[in-house]
């Protein structure tokens, strides 16, 4: 993976003609997004509208908890979040959002990303959050991809076509093997 300057760090896929964000993908810092960037890449495959934000638990937590207490009434039908270390992001949005989140564990220079995971992953009952593996920003982005392809049978037949690539892709290095 390339790292991206957050300066090339798109607010969004959606210019002023095109449909509103349905997914929100928020991180605790600039510092995540060349971890997260591949979510948006995800999105951006599937033609999803997207908004990319930094939202940090910790620095700004009334801004965090207005996020997540309007981006339902804005529209989202998901939000994507990663943070690294006391990664409390993903949980606090659950917590104040009836959407759908997806928390991704960024890792960082110590602990090899497991501080991430499990403050991500470790939810109490009844706030859940889909926590991908440890830098598995492409699955979250396929996750929210698949969670609105339930209320979209194009989107839907687009994700089977892709499941489909990726069957052949790993049919065809088995006959390379083989051969
Ligand atoms: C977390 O602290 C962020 O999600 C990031 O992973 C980590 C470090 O942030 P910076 O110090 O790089 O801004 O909240």
């Amino acid at each position: 993976m390339t790292p991206t300057s957050p300066d090339q760090r798109p607010a969004s896929n959606a210019d002023s003609a095109a449909p509103s964000p349905v997914v929100g993908i928020v991180m605790g810092s600039d510092s995540d997004w060349p971890v997260m960037e591949v979510a948006a890449q995800a999105l951006d495959e599937f033609e999803i509208p997207y908004e990319v934000d930094v939202v940090s638990a910790h620095r700004m937590p009334r801004e965090m908890i207005a996020y997540g207490e309007e981006a339902a009434e804005r529209g989202l039908k998901a939000i994507i979040a990663g943070a690294g270390g006391a990664a409390h992001l993903p949980g606090m949005l659950a917590s104040v959002t009836p959407l759908p989140v997806i928390g991704v564990p960024v890792p960082l220079k110590y602990l090899d990303g497991m501080d991430s995971l499990l403050s991500i992953v470790q939810m109490p009952a009844g706030v859940p959050v889909a926590t991908v593996s440890v830098g598995g920003a492409r699955n979250a982005g396929l996750l929210a991809a698949r969670i609105l392809a339930t209320q979209d049978a194009e989107l839907l037949g687009r994700m089977r076509e892709f499941q489909q690539e990726l069957n052949d892709q790993a049919t065809e290095k088995g006959k390379r093997l083989r051969n």
